[in-house]
């Protein structure tokens, strides 16, 4: 698999090794957002990282073929940096994936493809549709139009050259090892540190979360039960506006539920994403495990105030980049 020292790759990783008998082998680059010690502990004997750049060739050429199946989450993937220095989100994310869908072809390796529900832009607050399979696509952002570009690029490989790849498009991921980038981690770091979250705006976009280890059952059914050249949507029901979730956040960690900052608004920022994932449901049995948003998020403010030393190193950085655009 690729991408396995990040946030959903190392729940995926942790999950995989619990729950079959598979062995792992993880191609990273330990970007600023993979980390080592997000791996740390695991059962050597079926478990390997190898660090490098899904985009070098000779790599990915030497790794395949000793693998059954490749698992692609390696990914740039926060819209904020998209939107600072796009460049790398073309490199990892374009010229990655087909590094890897080129050599999975070459070598016939089974491929599953990760991609999110962003390809297809957003919603009105009051559309009473969801996103579903045949959805067409409108990526707002940087990052949503490379992961759209990736996703187009393994459709064609499965058309034209018999590539065994499925797709999967999943909702917002919450839960432990979340690079404190991103909205939730941000937000308890943030109060954890003693000062308050930042939301962008008024904070009524809506995002449809999901628990990390949800995403890891739902991407292991597909590998095993999917049916080749078909993309599944992947989502738990967990509709959410921003505001409730700080809210939910500060009242969780002791404080009051309006000590928080408005800061300036992400440009061109989707305003709603929920996921219709009945095709996964009724055609493979999935169901998600985690319907409890309040007791999830409770146990991911556990794991970061339990593991301050996992994230405390990134927070100054990661501040400095959001302060310079006044977020
Ligand atoms: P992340 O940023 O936490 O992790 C990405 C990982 O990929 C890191 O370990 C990084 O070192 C590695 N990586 C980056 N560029 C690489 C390269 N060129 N070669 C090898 N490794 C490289 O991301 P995440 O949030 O865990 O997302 C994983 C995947 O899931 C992505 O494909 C993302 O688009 C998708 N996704 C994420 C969410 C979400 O809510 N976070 C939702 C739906 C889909
Ligand atoms: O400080 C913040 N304040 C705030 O209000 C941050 C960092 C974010 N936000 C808002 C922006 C979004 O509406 O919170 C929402 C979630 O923001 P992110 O965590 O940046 O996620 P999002 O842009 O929705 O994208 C995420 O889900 C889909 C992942 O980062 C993507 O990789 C995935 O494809």
């Amino acid at each position: 698999m690729t991408g396995g020292a990040g946030f959903i790759g190392s729940n995926f990783v942790r999950y995989v090794l619990e729950n079959t008998d598979y062995s792992v082998t993880v191609l990273d680059k330990l970007t600023y957002a993979g980390n080592k010690e997000s791996l740390a502990g695991l059962d050597e004997s079926r478990f390997s990282l190898v660090e490098g750049d899904i985009a070098d060739a000779e790599l990915v050429n030497e790794l395949v073929p000793r693998v059954d199946a490749i698992v692609h989450y390696a990914a740039e993937s926060h819209n904020d940096n998209s939107l600072s220095d796009p460049r790398p989100f073309l490199d990892t994310n374009i010229i990655g994936t087909y590094t890897l869908i080129e050599a999975a072809r070459r070598h016939e390796k089974r491929f599953h493809h990760i991609s999110t529900d962003e390809v297809y832009g957003d919603l009105e607050l009051d559309d009473p549709n969801r996103f579903t399979e045949a959805t067409p696509y409108n990526p707002s952002s940087p990052y949503s139009s490379t992961k759209a570009g990736s996703d187009l690029l393994v459709r064609a490989w499965v058309r034209s050259f018999g590539l065994q790849a499925t797709i999967s498009n999943c909702s917002n991921n919450y839960g432990p090892y979340q690079h404190i980038e991103k909205f939730i981690p941000r937000q308890i770091t943030e109060v954890l540190e003693g000062r308050k979250p930042k939301l962008y705006g008024a904070g009524l976009n809506v995002r449809d979360w999901i628990h990390a280890d949800d995403h890891s059952s739902a991407v292991l059914t597909i590998l095993e039960k999917g049916e080749i050249g078909e993309t599944y949507l992947i989502g738990a029901d967990g509709e959410k506006n921003n505001l409730e979730v700080v809210e939910l956040i500060l009242e969780t960690m002791g404080k009051d539920k309006t000590d928080f900052d408005h800061v300036n608004d992400r440009p061109g920022h989707d305003l709603r994403y929920a996921i219709d994932s009945t095709k996964l449901r009724t055609e493979l049995g999935w169901q998600p495990k985690f319907q409890d948003f309040e007791a999830g998020l409770k146990a991911t403010i556990d794991w970061y105030t339990a593991n301050r030393d996992w994230w405390s190193s990134a927070k100054a950085e990661t501040e400095a980049k959001y302060a310079e655009k006044g977020q």
